[in-house]
Order: C-alpha cells, then structure tokens, then sequence
C-alpha cells in the first residue's frame, strides 16, 4: 500500500463560532512551511508559541498559538502543525487560505475527509480498529456509547482481538509444523491437546462476539416504529415514551400525516422512535395528504428494527387489524401494543403470546410505560453485564461470526481424528484472516476508502 505523504491541511474544528478554532497541517517535513509562515521565528517541537498569524504582505489575521509535533512523535506520525486561532468561520478559512499559500510550494493541499486519520493508521499509530474509534466517538450520542468508543480508541478491543489472533496463530504453528514432519504426526491432535487449545478459543471468541454485539447496538440503536389505525394513540406513545409533547394528539382520525422521530435512549440504549400516520382504507374520506402519509407510513416499516403494532384494547381486534399484520415484513419483532386501558380495564402487563408478545399499557395516562421500555430493551437484546463493551461496528461482527465459522469447521475436522489435519489448518488460517481483518493487518484499500470517507474533514 502506498502511503502518501504529500502535505494537507484543513479546519480541524467544528463549523461555526468557538472559543478557538484549529487549522492542521500534516507532511513529511512541514520545516518550509513553517519557515514561510513565521520566518525566523523558530518553533520548538511541542511548545505552545504564542504569535501572529499574518498574510503573505504582513497584515495580521490573527494572534493564537502555533504548535510544531515533529514526526513521528505526532497523531499522523509525520510533523504536524497546528494553528490554534479565534473559533469564527472568516478567521479560520483566512487562516487556512494562508497556510495554503504559504505551503503551495511544497505541494500542500486540502485534506480529504478522514485523511488525517487514515495517515495514522497507514503509520501504525493506530490500528483499524482504533481508528474506526475515532469517529464513534466523536459521533457518540449518548454516554454510554462514548464511553465505548474511547474504549475501543484506547485500544482495549484490539487487544482482545490480538488475544484471539495469538491463539489462532499458536495453534497453527503446531498443526502446521506436525504437517511438515508427517513422522511425527501420530496421534498429534491427542498429544498436543490440539482440540482442548481449540475449545479455549472458541469460547474467548463468543465472549468478544457477545460484547461487541452489545456495544454495536449503543452504536447503531434502533429504528421502532408506530403502526396502527388512526386514533389507536400512536402520537399519545410517543410523547409518553419522549417525556415530552413532540406529536400532535387530537382526537380526530388522521391527525398525524408526516412521520415524527424522536430519539430517547434507555439505559444509554438510542432508540429512535418514529411515529407514522393511521393506517385505514384510502377511500375511507381518506384526502391526498393522508394518503402520501400512509403511503410513507409503509416505507417506514419497511425499514424498522422493532414495529410497535398499537390496537384500542376497548374496541378490541378488528379486521383493519389483520390486513396490517399481513402487510408487516416477515422476520421483524412484533410487539402488539394495547392502548387505552384506562378505559378498558385491562390490567398494565406484557403476555408472550404465540404470535406476538402483547403489552397493556395506556399512553394518555402513563400506565405501563416502564414495562414496554423494559421489552424494548429485551427485543434489542440488551443485558447489563457490568462488563465494558466495545462499540463494534458491523463489519467487526461480521469477521467475527465468519472467524467462529471457520473454528467450528476446525473443530470438525479435529474430530476425524489425524487424516484431515491440512484441512484443519486450513480453516485456522481462514479464521486467522478474518480476525485480523478487524484491527486492520489485512485490509484493502477498498475498505480504507469507505471507513475514511465518512470521516468528517480535518479529523
Ligand atoms: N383514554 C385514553 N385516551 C387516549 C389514550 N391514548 C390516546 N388517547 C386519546 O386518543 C385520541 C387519539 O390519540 P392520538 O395519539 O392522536 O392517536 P394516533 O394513533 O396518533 O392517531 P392518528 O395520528 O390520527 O393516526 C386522543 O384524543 C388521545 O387523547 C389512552 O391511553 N387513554
Ligand atoms: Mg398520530
């Protein structure tokens, strides 16, 4: 992989109005650009030096700090520069026009989104893993996520990773060299204890999937979707559900018609919330708004993790209630929500029926609320360990599961005894391959692109 180390620059700091604001540059050797800039005015690596920052004819744009992190003591690991100024939008495109032209010469340029970043890891200051960190946890939306992140960032999850590697590699050093010195091989898997050493790393593997399966969904959250015939309390839900009156609740059929979110987190668990207009026959005085709201009423189906299927417990089930249910996508949880049981006189509870799990609750007077939060939490597979979480992405998942995959098929072919050890070390190496796709040692550039591409620019 070829690493570029042409020079970039870019505002480091968010859009907008601040205390200060930060034009970065990276490069090999940013000395010329340094010179251009301040002239003789040296800077010494990792001081703060207070100085003007002026136009290439003297006149002043800003005071602020400048501060030199000499390669490979930075977070690039090439030299860094960091202008720190005044945090106002003008100020810091000036800034950055400046630096620039100074550093036209040498070739400096925009950075691309990420490119800071991704400079990072192709220097070995951070692994994949780490650097997939970096912009969870600036995206965090919640403290419980954040902290994942930053214990992904440390580098804890890699570790675990690395474990995982290390006893792969270990046992394919064994098989392999048996391999290589067939005399040897007999009863080699009994000797060597080859499937015990098989087992260890197959239940270290479903401990890190169980972790970073949880920490995925602090990362990811939930879509949940409101669904039912006008006037069952939908909009009564989410604003129970919210804490606060986001939807408009009147008593009219049809009163929502475009959908509304409302992201609320429990226990730091994002869910977002979406509230979608009644569904009922488009000829019942059913108007062309509506019908455009029923209409994305569905496209929001079509996309939820959990639908939230709400009936009148005093009306009852009614037919409407069966075309809905056969319109649902097939494989998504169900959870049939029964509103209004104040007038009912249904108790407040949750009953896992045959085809759905059925929550009594009344929306307009807070009755049951907790319980459906509670079985939110239990479709989202949500379990308070205690233990720290790593707040894995997808594609963390995905190498893991193929990894387990690979392992249970080494494990079937230890079973047949010493004939297919070459098929055994086979599948070791493809679970080695996998594993280490997560922090990075084999990844293409491909991947690199979209990891870095949804960088923000600067970081
Ligand atoms: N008694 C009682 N009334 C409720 C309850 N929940 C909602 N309502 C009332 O039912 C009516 C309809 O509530 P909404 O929340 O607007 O219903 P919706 O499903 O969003 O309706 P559309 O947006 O028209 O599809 C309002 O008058 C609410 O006050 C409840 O738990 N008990
Ligand atoms: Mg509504």
């Amino acid at each position: 992989m070829n690493i570029d180390s042409s020079p970039i620059a870019a505002i480091a700091t968010a859009p907008g109005r601040g205390g200060i604001g930060v034009v970065r540059a990276s490069g090999k050797n940013l000395q010329a650009l340094i010179t251009a800039l301040f002239g003789a005015t040296a800077l010494q690596p990792r001081h703060a030096t207070y100085i003007p920052f002026k136009q290439a004819d003297g006149a002043l744009i800003d005071q602020g700090i400048a501060i030199w992190f000499k390669g490979p003591h930075s977070y690039t690991g090439e030299d860094v520069l960091e202008l720190q100024g005044h945090g106002g939008p003008i100020v810091l495109q000036l800034l950055l026009a400046r630096v620039l032209e100074a550093g036209a010469e040498l070739g400096l340029r925009l950075a691309e989104p990420g490119e800071f970043t991704r400079r990072a890891y192709l220097n070995d200051k951070l692994d994949l893993a780490q650097a997939e960190a970096v912009a969870d946890l600036i995206d965090a939306s919640t403290e419980a996520a954040a902290k994942s992140a930053s214990q992904s960032l440390s580098g804890a999850f890699s570790k675990t990773v690395n474990a995982l590697v290390d006893g792969v590699t270990g046992l394919r050093m064994l098989v392999e060299a048996t391999l290589d010195f067939p005399e040897e091989e007999i009863d080699f898997l009994e000797k060597s204890d080859a499937r015990g050493q098989l087992a260890g790393i197959v239940a270290a593997l479903e401990q890190v999937f169980k972790q970073a399966s949880q920490g995925a969904l602090l990362r990811e959250g939930l879509n949940v979707v409101l669904v039912g015939q006008p006037n069952v309390g939908k909009s009564s839900l989410l604003n129970a559900l919210a804490g606060t009156d986001v939807a408009i609740v009147t008593p009219i059929a049809g009163t929502t018609r475009d959908k509304v979110t409302e992201t609320i987190q429990i226990e730091g668990i994002p869910l977002n919330i979406i509230d979608t207009a009644g569904i009922r026959a488009i000829d019942d005085g059913v108007d062309v708004v509506e019908r455009i709201g029923i209409e994305r009423t569905w496209g929001e189906v079509g996309k939820a993790d959990v639908i939230l299927h709400l009936l009148d417990a005093d009306h009852g089930p009614s037919r409407a209630d069966e075309g809905i249910v056969a319109a649902f996508p097939p494989g998504v949880p169900v959870l049939r929500i029964w509103n209004k049981i104040d007038l009912s006189g249904h108790k407040p509870g949750v009953d896992p029926m045959e085809d759905a799990t059925h929550v009594y609750l009344s929306a307009h007077e807070h009755i049951g609320i907790d319980l459906l939060r509670a079985e939110l939490l239990r479709i989202a597979g949500w379990q308070q360990t205690g233990e720290s979480l790593y707040l894995a992405r997808e594609r963390h998942l995905i190498a893991l599961k193929n990894a387990g995959a690979h392992l249970d098929r080494a494990g079937e072919h230890a079973a047949q005894n010493d004939q297919s050890l070459d098929l055994f070390a086979e599948e070791l190496r493809l679970a080695q391959v996998q594993l280490s796709s997560i922090t990075g040692a084999f990844s293409s550039d491909d991947l690199l692109g979209v990891i870095f591409s949804r960088f923000c620019i600067g970081k």
